[in-house]
């Protein structure tokens, strides 16, 4: 028998990631890469030290009550925590990590990639040149509005959301923001802060949401809130889809409240409300915002020092519970 600590990793990782674990644990991949139900994982955790899951496992209180008495770590291959019941995983005594700010940079370029395909109606013009119906050009075709010089309202000022901040400023956007606290003046660099979401929304000619997905955040982009918009705004979403009452946002999409939207995050993955592919001004992407050979690499290396940590008896950098 190995006296390597067992890790169940739950989803297909990196290659370089996979031949770490490989050298450094027992580990339990999974080759096919399919997303687990509950049942499933909690018997597939028989016997390990430690779970490397994905934002794909919901890590429930019931689903941790469950897990076997082995488990000592939950070390998510993620920033976002919101699949993981943290109170649960304290109660049995077991240490949770995420992977900060290694994907920052990656998420804020998709955030980008939204903002400037919802603006410039990119999914029209791809759909056009794809399906043949490009038929000439026109003065009034396709006409999109400008990014250069706008303002951008940040909701969410952590780590993607001041990197968002940083590519916005090379279009000439004002930058407005909302944080829970307010970043000290060099962080700052002249961006606006405003004291609540609702003081900030009339300021925004884009929106890019950046906050995580909490109780207190959830449906937080509702009705009442999108109509303190300025009529014609841009709605950009890559933080979670919780954050987001889908019901509201496709009312207002389709009445013409609201230019465009750019979405890489949804309510439940991958099944997302239908009526967000039917609309044409949507620019839609499935969840890649850190998709990307050098981040997700980062992720797993990231992870796997947590991991190293806990297994050593120590103390891992990114701890949540
Ligand atoms: C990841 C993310 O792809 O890390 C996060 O929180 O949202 C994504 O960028 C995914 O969660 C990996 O588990």
């Amino acid at each position: 028998m190995s006296d390597k600590a067992v890790v169940f990793v739950t989803r297909k990782l990196p290659q370089a990631v996979e031949a770490r674990l490989a050298r450094d644990y027992d580990a339990r991949f999974n080759k096919e890469d399919k997303v687990y139900t509950n049942e499933e994982l909690i018997d597939l955790a028989a016997g390990a030290d430690a779970i490397i899951p994905c934002h794909t496992e919901k890590l429930t209180a019931e689903v941790i009550q469950r897990l076997p008495d082995s488990i000592r770590a939950i070390c998510s291959f993620s920033v976002g925590y919101d699949h993981i019941d943290l109170d649960a995983a304290k109660a049995r005594g077991i240490i949770v990590t995420n992977t900060p700010e290694v994907l920052s940079d990656a998420t804020a370029e998709i955030a980008m990639l939204c903002l400037l395909g919802a603006a410039r109606r990119a999914y029209e013009g791809e759909r056009e040149i794809r399906t043949e119906t490009w038929a000439d050009w026109s003065a009034t075709y396709q006409l999109g509005i400008q990014v250069t010089g706008k303002r951008l309202g940040i909701l969410g000022a952590g780590r993607v959301g001041q990197i968002m901040a940083k590519r916005a400023r090379g279009f000439d956007m004002e930058i407005h923001y909302y944080n829970r606290n307010r970043l000290s003046a060099d962080v700052e660099a002249g961006a606006i802060y405003h004291e609540s979401v609702e003081a900030l929304l009339p300021h925004c000619d884009f929106l890019s949401i950046h906050c995580p997905a909490t109780p207190e955040t959830h449906h937080l982009i509702n009705a009442e809130r999108i109509a303190l918009l300025p009529d014609g705004a841009i709605v950009v979403n890559t933080a979670r889809g919780a954050v987001v009452d889908d019901a509201a946002l496709i009312e207002a999409l389709r009445s013409g409240k609201l230019f465009a939207a750019g979405l890489d995050v949804f309510n439940n993955e991958p099944n997302i409300d239908p009526r967000y592919k039917e609309l044409p001004n949507t620019f839609l992407l499935p969840h890649i915002g850190s998709a990307t050979r050098e981040t997700r690499d980062a992720m797993g290396f990231r992870a796997l020092d947590n991991l190293d940590a806990i297994i050593a008896g120590g103390e891992p950098r990114d701890r949540l519970a």
